[in-house]
């Protein structure tokens, strides 16, 4: 008789560990923990969603016949950490191995690797991960052919490896990447469509109300709790953003409006992250719209490149990286995180904009994310690991395969340029043209010394020259350094910048 672990993001029925074991003599643990809930303090939302989720695919098992171990949640239970609770079950079964499946996170793998065997005095047999278009192994081999690792040349890899959007070897449309048709301005029209919301259950219910009770002191509301905790509503998510917002998540990819939480975003990355959906059937329904005549090239290229290509990149990147990815900090950050990142109450009502979705809904949309809240935290100089935390406490899709290297290396560019040959700092100019929140703004987007001019602009440019040693030469910044050498009263942006960070929790 064997222990197969499940965690929480691990909840599919083609898991590794469910297809190795056998129904008839194994037990599957599963475990809501006190270290897991808090190694960072996670949004109530994303809590709620994982220990529903487990509860219902627990009852799903034992459904199909599986014998499942169970241990909800108890503030004040001896059970702290997953190893507590096998230790637990070892003193009523008698297992011979425990079985697991390859984890998201380097902290939990690497004390499964190297201690769990010696602590239960069990073999311990880690399957690997096979949800991803990819094995780790031949993300190495590709990687190890290149000196920089472009996400562009990885996922033409992918899209001839899979052959989505694929016609005798190019691709459909005579280009890879439809880009440039992706940065439109939502002027009104069409109409944004509603979430779909779910009614809750009796689980949902329950686990709601004792997260209400035991994370109140985490950051984040969870009022409005509307996401998927089943498979069966997970798919029903994705039929309604293939019909309802794929047509135009191309488009409008890059938009940002006042009041408008998701755009025409898909709202899944919840679901791919722990495991509600597979990468293949998302892309395979959106591949299908597009060969429907349900959704243009654009979109359906656009969208399926997020997760065929950026997706399954970063997490490359992430094991490849590891552990030492987490420590770098290239650009010698050392200012702390202001607190309206914890409060939302910020004059900067673009940041503040962002705040509120992400509290309100545990989610942000990407360009809210890398160009408010992350861009910002760039051009304050932000210390990485603070931000890397918050981003992985604040969203219901975060885990740390995912979330660290595009908050450390996409945002802040700590890696030093591994993943993006250039920061993605930008003024108050760009925020301007994608969105409308400087209307709803006290800060004059137009202006950069003035006592109320926006402060995107003077840390912009003060950004550029603190760091003109490593990004001057960059081929890719060239017309930015041209710009700045035509600035006049240098020495005024400075003063007024440097006045800026030294009340960065004021602004
Ligand atoms: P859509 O815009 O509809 O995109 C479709 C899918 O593509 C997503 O569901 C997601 O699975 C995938 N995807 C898109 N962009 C990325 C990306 N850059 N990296 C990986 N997958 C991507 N995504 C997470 O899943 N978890 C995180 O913890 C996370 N942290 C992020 C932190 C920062 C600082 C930034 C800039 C981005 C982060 N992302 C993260 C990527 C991206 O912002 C989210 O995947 C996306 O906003 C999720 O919303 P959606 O499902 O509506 O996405
Ligand atoms: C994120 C999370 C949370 C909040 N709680 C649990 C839990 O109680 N039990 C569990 O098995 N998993 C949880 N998870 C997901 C894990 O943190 C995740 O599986 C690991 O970080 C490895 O990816
Ligand atoms: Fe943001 Fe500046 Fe616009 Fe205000 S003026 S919303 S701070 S970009």
């Amino acid at each position: 008789m064997r222990f197969g672990l499940i965690l929480g993001d691990q909840l599919n029925h083609q898991l590794a560990t469910l297809k190795y074991l056998n129904r008839e003599e194994d037990i599957i643990l599963m475990a809501e923990v006190l270290e897991e809930t808090t190694y960072v303090a996670h949004h109530p939302q994303k809590i709620a969603l994982i220990f529903s989720a487990m509860r219902h695919f627990a009852k799903e098992l034992q459904a199909a016949g599986w014998k499942v171990r169970y241990h909800p949640f108890k503030r004040d239970s001896e059970i702290k950490k997953i190893i507590d609770f096998i230790q637990s079950q070892q003193q009523l079964f008698p297992a011979t191995t425990l079985v697991v499946t390859q984890c998201g996170e380097y902290r939990l793998q690497h004390e499964i690797e190297t201690s769990w065997g010696n602590t239960l005095q069990l073999p311990v047999v880690c399957l690997e991960d096979d949800r991803f278009f990819y094995r780790l192994e031949q993300f190495n081999q590709w990687a190890s052919k290149y000196k920089t690792l472009r996400m562009e040349y990885f996922y033409r890899e992918m899209r001839k490896q899979t052959q989505y959007l694929m016609h005798e070897q190019q691709p459909v449309g005579g280009q890879w990447n439809f880009d440039q048709a992706n940065r439109k301005a939502w002027l009104g029209k069409p109409p944004l469509p509603n979430p779909l919301t779910f009614e809750h259950d009796q689980i949902d219910l329950n686990v709601i109300q004792l997260v209400k009770a035991e994370f109140s002191q985490h950051i984040g509301n969870i009022e409005q709790f509307h996401w998927a905790t089943t498979r069966q509503n997970a798919l029903l998510a994705l039929n309604h953003f293939i019909s309802d917002r794929l047509p135009y998540f191309g488009d409008y990819q890059d938009a940002m409006i006042y009041g408008s939480d998701f755009m025409f975003h898909s709202l899944l990355s919840p679901y791919l992250n722990c495991g509600l959906l597979l990468p293949k059937e998302v892309c395979d329904a959106a591949q299908t719209a597009y060969y429907n005549g349900q959704a243009p090239l654009n979109a359906v290229e656009g969208f399926i490149r997020q997760i065929l290509g950026w997706r399954e990149y970063v997490r490359g990147i992430y094991w490849l990286y590891m552990p030492q990815y987490s420590h770098q900090n290239a650009l010698e950050n050392i200012t702390p995180l202001p607190q309206y990142y914890w409060t939302g109450q910020t004059k900067m009502a673009c940041m503040a904009e962002c705040f509120r979705s992400t509290f309100k809904n545990a989610y942000a949309h990407h360009i809210q994310r890398l160009m408010i809240t992350g861009n910002f935290a760039l051009l304050a100089g932000i210390h990485p690991q603070e931000i890397c935390e918050w981003y992985l406490a604040v969203y219901a899709d975060a885990y740390e395969w995912v979330e660290l290297p595009n908050t450390l290396g996409m945002v802040m560019h700590a890696d030093g340029g591994l993943m993006a040959s250039k920061p993605y700092a930008a003024s108050g100019n760009y925020i301007h043209k994608m969105s409308d929140y400087c209307q709803h703004c006290s800060y004059n987007v137009k202006t950069k010394t003035e006592p109320d001019s926006c402060p995107f602009n003077s840390l912009y440019w003060y950004f550029m020259l603190k760091h003109e040693a490593i990004f001057r030469h960059n081929p890719r910044m060239a017309i930015i350094y041209k710009q700045l050498d035509r600035l006049q009263d240098k020495s005024k942006l400075i003063a007024h910048a440097q006045s800026l960070l030294h009340q960065l929790d004021q602004l």
